[in-house]
């Protein structure tokens, strides 16, 4: 599925907004400060950037156009220029019990922009968070990118390992933080944003779609009662900690891989709080009992072995809430270990 399968687009997204805790917005700083980049670089992996989008807004606008030809590609954006003009307190109020709605809606719609741009030239694409919100961006403008490839057929499976779900309605939301429902939007699951300038109504277009029968849960183990009911309603595929238990990760990539089939491409959205604590408690919300890192690496080199992996995410990586200076390092070089065994690191 990959026309180049060396060239590698990388966008780090400086974003926060899909929840309340301060940081998350420094882990792509983080991973690339870790060396990241010379690693994947050192895989064989040539490198692209993207151009910065610009905003909506009229001033934003301007800035944008005059600063235009100074901006060169960068692996790394914080999308300054859309979310100045919602820097006013009250600016961006609550929308159908989501939080930052506007700040979300318009960066991730940007983002998927930016991910396309990528994804339908046959790059690899690899994003780094930044809070899971942002994969609203980045799994839409990939399927984007692969239709318009391979026509309005083909559907990009999505692996999301993770211990959430993120699969609330907003008004099912317990918390109203937007990186909690970006699964319910991209399948269709979270009801229809009829107004056209309403928050993610952008994402009803099909093509920017996942249909749920090819998403794939992995590490699951802090489901709300609403997202259990959804995950039965529709008969998504879903292997939490109790099944790893059970099978092995070894077996439990043999079913992904069989639910998914050989014949599609693959999105891979790795949320860092799927690991136990333990290796990767700098994240906004741990859960106890989670993945070793060897299983977080396994899952990546699985996906990486298939040859149809289209896309990497890795979110959630908060430098800022480590225990201690240790807790930090460990999560950000589990980070940096999961994406490059994603991008073949493990292969002899
Ligand atoms: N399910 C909870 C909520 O919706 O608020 C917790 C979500 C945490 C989401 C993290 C990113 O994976
Ligand atoms: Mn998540
Ligand atoms: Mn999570
Ligand atoms: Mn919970």
């Amino acid at each position: 599925f990959l026309s180049n399968p060396s060239d590698l687009g990388v966008l780090g997204v400086c974003f926060n907004r899909g929840q309340t805790k301060k940081g998350v917005d420094t882990g792509p700083q983080a991973l690339i400060d870790a060396g990241l980049l010379s690693q994947l670089e050192g895989l064989g992996y040539t490198l692209h950037g993207s151009a910065s989008p610009t905003s909506s807004s009229s001033i934003a606008v301007a800035e944008a156009e005059a600063k235009k030809d100074a901006a060169p590609p960068s692996h790394v954006h914080d999308y300054r220029n859309l979310l100045d003009p919602l820097e006013k307190e009250g600016a961006d109020p609550p929308h159908r019990n989501m939080k930052n709605p506007v700040s979300v809606s318009q960066v991730t719609a940007a983002l998927s922009d930016q991910i396309y741009a990528h994804a339908s030239q046959g790059r690899m694409v690899l994003t780094l968070g930044g809070d899971h919100s942002i994969a609203m961006g980045t799994v839409s403008g990939v399927s984007r990118g692969i239709r318009s490839r391979f026509g309005a057929s083909t559907e990009t499976a999505l692996v999301w390992v993770d211990a959430h779900a993120d699969l609330n309605r907003p008004e099912d939301s317990p918390s109203g933080n937007v990186h909690g429902m970006p699964v319910a939007f991209l399948t269709g699951i979270a009801e229809e944003t009829s107004s056209p300038g309403a928050p993610f109504a952008w994402l009803k277009d099909p093509s920017f779609r996942t249909s749920y029968r090819k998403l794939v849960y992995i590490a699951l183990r802090d489901v709300d009662a609403g997202e259990k009911m959804l995950l039965r309603e529709y008969g998504i595929k879903a292997f939490s900690m109790h099944d790893i238990d059970r099978h092995g990760i070894g077996k439990i990539m043999d079913m992904c891989l069989a639910h998914i089939g050989t014949d599609v491409p693959v999105h891979l959205s790795f949320d860092v709080d799927a690991l136990d604590p333990m290796w990767a408690p700098s994240t906004g919300t741990p859960v106890r009992g989670g993945l070793t890192l060897r299983e977080g690496d396994f899952i990546c080199e699985a996906l990486h072995e298939t040859g149809q992996l289209v896309a990497v995410d890795l979110v959630e990586v908060n430098p800022h809430l480590a225990p201690d200076e240790m807790g930090k390092h460990d999560t950000v070089t589990a980070g940096c270990s999961l994406v490059r065994c994603a991008l073949g690191e493990s292969v002899l």
